[in-house]
């Protein structure tokens, strides 16, 4: 499938190709014109997975509470992916979740396809590209994606607004409600993960988090708070319980649809910002632009009137 066509690829993909699938979801980390065309050829009615946030502190567990819940998963017989989102690596596709753990159980099983992503750099980068990669997961036989983040910064939230259930892992030392708090975590949770519960202190911690989520206002769905050990499995067939549930109650009340309808306003904007992104980059590239900014720099003119000129306004 050398130099194959977007649709050579998705049917490859769809018929079991895993280099197809994972040629098309390099092409969307490239971006650009390539990029677009798979867009179009995944982008159809009736084309969507369910997406699982899983994100928190660094070392909090995040990758092997991934791999035990792959297993629960396909215990069940559902096909599952996992997208690990990592805006601060140039790397992609090798590294897989971090060094520190690898997801060998579940290489051999073709129900199971798991691959990072990272950006460089272009326009957009991940915010625009994970919905993207989603899209193809969910058009070649994936009906649950997880994406899995690195860090807590902006960009990995921005990912995580856009899964339809988040799960936020805490630790017994990290789990401090308030630290939660301030992270900007506790709205964002749908489900509350205090992991490595062998250890001392998860019950403190499981606590604090529940009485701050009584103080918080809420309608509808309450965030869980379950306690894992991912190393050994431990509470986490309950995880993915309470994930199928909020699932659930996410389209009882129709909210799914909702969050879908907002999701792809969002997508829309993200992809004129990148493209006025583009043309901002293209409009300060010249030698006018320098010209201009040599004149602001020596005080001749102000910024504002250099950015008129530009624009021609
Ligand atoms: N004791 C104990 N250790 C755990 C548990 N879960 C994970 N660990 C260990 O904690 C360390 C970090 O686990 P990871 O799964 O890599 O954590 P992560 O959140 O993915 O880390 P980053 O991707 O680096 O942010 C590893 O050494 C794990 O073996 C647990 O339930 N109990
Ligand atoms: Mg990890």
């Amino acid at each position: 499938v050398a130099g194959a066509a977007p649709d050579d690829l998705l049917a490859a993909a769809r018929a079991g190709d895993r280099g197809a699938l994972a040629r098309l979801i390099s092409i969307i980390e490239r971006g650009g014109e390539e990029a677009r065309r798979v867009g179009r050829a995944a982008h159809g009615p009736g084309i969507d997975a369910t997406t699982v946030g899983i994100t928190g502190a660094p070392g909090a567990g995040k990758s092997t509470l991934t791999n035990a819940l792959l297993e629960t998963v396909r215990k069940g017989g559902d096909r599952v992916a996992v997208l690990a989102i990592d805006p601060s690596s140039p790397f992609s596709g090798g590294a897989l979740l971090g060094d520190r753990v690898r997801m060998g159980d579940h290489t051999l099983d073709d129900g199971v396809f798991i691959r990072s992503m990272a950006t460089r750099g272009h326009v957009g980068g991940l915010a625009v590209a994970a919905p993207e990669a989603v899209r193809v997961l969910a058009a070649t036989g994936y009906p649950w994606v997880i994406l899995e983040t690195v860090g807590v910064g902006q960009v990995e939230i921005d990912v995580m607004a856009q899964a339809d259930t988040t799960v936020v892992v805490v630790t017994p030392g990290w789990g401090d409600a308030v630290q939660a708090n301030k992270a900007g975590l506790m709205e964002i949770a749908d489900v509350f993960v205090v992991n490595k519960a062998d250890r001392p202190g998860a019950d403190d911690a499981a606590r604090d988090l529940e009485r701050m989520l009584k103080m918080s206002p809420s309608a509808g769905w309450r965030p869980p708070v379950l306690c894992t050990t991912a190393t050994t499995g431990a509470g986490v067939p309950e995880v993915w319980q309470a994930v199928v549930d909020h699932r659930a109650h996410l389209a009882a009340g129709g909210e799914l649809r909702e969050r879908r309808r907002r999701r792809a306003a969002e997508e829309v904007t993200r992809l004129v910002a990148a493209r006025l992104l583009d043309r901002a980059r293209a409009v300060t590239a010249g030698p006018r632009a320098a010209e201009l900014a040599d004149a602001v720099a020596n005080g001749d003119i102000d910024p504002w009137t250099a950015a008129d000129e530009l624009l021609g306004e």
